[in-house]
Order: C-alpha cells, then structure tokens, then sequence
C-alpha cells in the first residue's frame, strides 16, 4: 500500500516516521516544502507524481492558545483551503481510505463532561479558537459529504492535546508543553523566574506523539467505522497546567522559582474526553506515562536546541 502523509514534518508526521519502519508499506512523508497544499494545482500535481491509495492528512496551521487568539484568519483561511484542496484531491485521484485529524478543543466549550463523538456539533466551540474549531469542524463535514454522496471512506479521528519530539517550541506559537519545557530551559540559563501564563488551574489529557502515530495507523489499518473516533488517554488522566509546570521545572532541577502570571489567558477550563469507544475497540493499547514522555521531549528538545523550531 502506498500511502502519503501530509504534515508529514510536524510533531505528529514525525512520530509517525519514527515508528512506520514496523508496517510493511509505503510511507510518503510531504511538508510544506514538498507541497504547498494552498494551492490546488500544486495538490494536483503532488496526486499525480505519487498517486497514493491511502492518505494520512494531518498537515494544518497550528499553535497553541495565543497564535490561535491572535492569528484567527489564519487560523480559519489556511486550515479551510488546505483541507478543501486535500479531499478534492483524494476523491479526484480515487483514494481508498483517508484519516484526517480533528482537536478536541473544536467541540462545544458549554457541555457536559465528559465530551463523546457524538457532541461535536452540539454547539459554539470556545471563543479563544474558535476559528480553528469551526474550520476543523468543516474537515469532518467534508469528509461526511464525500462518504454520503459518492461513498468515499473518508473519516476523521479526534486526539486530545498532543506532545512530544520534533514539537514546535516558539515561546508565542507553541502549546503548553513544549512552551513551558522552552521557558524553563532560558529560565534556568538566565537565573530568571520560570513564568508559567494564567493561574495554572485548567486541566487537560495529553498524549505522546508517537502514541498517536500508533493509533493513527491503527485507524486507517484496523478502524473500519466511518463515524469519527477520539483518540485520548482517559479521563483520569486529566492533569491541571500547575502540575505540568512542576514535573518540567523538576525535571530541570529549578522548582523554586515558579511563577503564575494570570495577566495571561487560561483559555478553556477543560474539554475532557471520553476515550471508551477507543478503548473498547483497542482495549489493550498502552499509552506512554506523561513522566516519561516529557523526559524524553526535554531530552530531545536539550539535544536539538540548536535546530528545532522554536
Ligand atoms: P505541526 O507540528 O505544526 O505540523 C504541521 C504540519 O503541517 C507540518 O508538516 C507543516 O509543514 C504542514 N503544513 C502546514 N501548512 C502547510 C502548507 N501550506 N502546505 C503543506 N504543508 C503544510 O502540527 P502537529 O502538531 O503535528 O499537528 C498535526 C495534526 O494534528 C494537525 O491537523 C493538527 O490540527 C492536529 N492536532 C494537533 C494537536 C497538538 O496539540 N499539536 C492537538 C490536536 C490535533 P512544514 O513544517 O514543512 O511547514
Ligand atoms: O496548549 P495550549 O496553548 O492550548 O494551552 P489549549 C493550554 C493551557 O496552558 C492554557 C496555559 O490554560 C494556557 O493558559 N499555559 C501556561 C500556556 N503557560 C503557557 C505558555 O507559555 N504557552 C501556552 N501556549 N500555554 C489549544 C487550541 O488550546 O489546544 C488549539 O487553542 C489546539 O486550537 C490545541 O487545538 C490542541 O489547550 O488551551
């Protein structure tokens, strides 16, 4: 099977290169570099070199809470065109399977907990990405209209906040983990305070990028449904932002010296996932330990410092 990756340079395209060597396929990993996927005859032309019969679509504009309260057009024009341009394409070009990737934080912020599949529409996602959400929310339209009128399994899964190597670690760009590992890191070299945005108080489930790239597979492999599935630890997982602070600041030995500054946005509270119908499919799944999995992107951030993006 050939099967191309688009966003194939990012966190979640790394991880999948880091374990694709156990499948006995064909991966075709693109980045923008590669393909510019907003301009559709550039799509066309990539379809017609490598001509994949799977598709992995996980290339998009992505950040954390601040690019997403600060770059909305962005946010909404890039993510709408990248995602209309790719089905286009996989539907033109015939694709037998495709799995695109949604957020948890697209699902309605006024809910009850925790949020399952079937909640996705029930409302405005939170204001802080909206524009995100609804151009996500679109991704997963798409796909459904491609299955109902010409049958296209095309589907959609739903991971909750992602981490680990290869991350993006711009202090203004970045999501929590990977900023908080950045700031602790000059913190610690200037002897400055570790400041850690908002109260600390929100909650959220992360999972390891190369857990993901396994589970991604798994849904274009083994996952036969057409309906969208969340890919997430469970729920008693959950872990506040002041906890995250504190495992990266003992990691880096510089616990003293923390900080909440609450002039900043906590954004959404929490948007806690259920995982069951995962774990019902895939019952024996072993997610990586949040202790571990942060040690190894400290790690791997420490080694790379010069090169990642940041
Ligand atoms: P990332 O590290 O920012 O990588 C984004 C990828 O998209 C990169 O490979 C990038 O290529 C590519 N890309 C962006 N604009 C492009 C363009 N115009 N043309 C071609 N390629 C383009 O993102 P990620 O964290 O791996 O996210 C992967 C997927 O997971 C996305 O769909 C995202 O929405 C979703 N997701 C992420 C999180 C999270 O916490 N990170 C949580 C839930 C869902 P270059 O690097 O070459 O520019
Ligand atoms: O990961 P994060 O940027 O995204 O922020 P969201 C999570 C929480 O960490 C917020 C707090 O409560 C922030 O206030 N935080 C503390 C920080 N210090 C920092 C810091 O230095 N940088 C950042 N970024 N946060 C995103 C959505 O929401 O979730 C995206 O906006 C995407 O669209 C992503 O879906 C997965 O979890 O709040």
């Amino acid at each position: 099977m050939k099967i191309l990756v688009t966003g194939g340079s990012g966190l979640v395209g790394r991880g999948l290169q880091s374990i694709v060597n156990k499948y006995n396929h064909q991966f075709v990993f693109v980045g923008s570099k590669d393909c510019d996927l907003l301009i559709l005859n550039h799509v066309q032309q990539l379809f017609e070199k490598e001509k994949p019969k799977f598709v992995i679509h996980l290339a998009a504009c992505v950040g954390g809470l601040f690019k997403n309260m600060n770059y909305k057009v962005d946010m909404y024009e890039k993510n709408t065109l990248i995602n209309y341009n790719v089905l286009k394409c996989c539907h033109d070009y015939k694709v037998k399977k495709v799995v695109s990737c949604l957020s948890t934080c697209i699902f309605p912020d006024k809910t009850t907990y925790p949020i399952n599949e079937e909640m996705l529409h029930n409302g405005p996602p939170h204001s802080s990405n909206d524009a995100y959400a609804y151009a996500k929310r679109m991704l997963e339209v798409q796909s459904n209209a491609y299955q109902e009128q010409y049958g296209d399994n095309f589907i959609c899964v739903i991971p909750t906040n992602i981490y680990g190597e290869h991350d993006n670690y711009s202090l203004d760009d970045a999501h929590v983990i990977p900023a908080l590992i950045h700031k602790c890191f000059l913190a610690k070299q200037h002897k400055k305070p570790f400041i850690v945005c908002g109260t600390g108080n929100p909650l959220r489930q992360f999972i390891y990028s190369q857990d993901l790239a396994k589970l991604i597979i798994w849904s274009l492999l083994e996952y036969n449904e057409k309906k969208s599935i969340i890919l997430s630890v469970k729920e008693e997982d959950e872990i506040s932002i002041e906890d995250i602070a504190r495992m990266i600041a003992k990691e880096f030995d510089y616990e003293d010296n923390i900080i909440f500054d609450t002039s900043y946005s906590d954004g959404q509270f929490k948007k806690t996932a259920d995982n069951s119908k995962l774990m019902k499919l895939y019952p024996d799944f072993k997610f990586t330990d949040i202790n571990i999995g942060i040690k190894q992107s400290i790690r791997w951030f420490i080694h790379n410092y010069s090169s990642c993006r940041k």
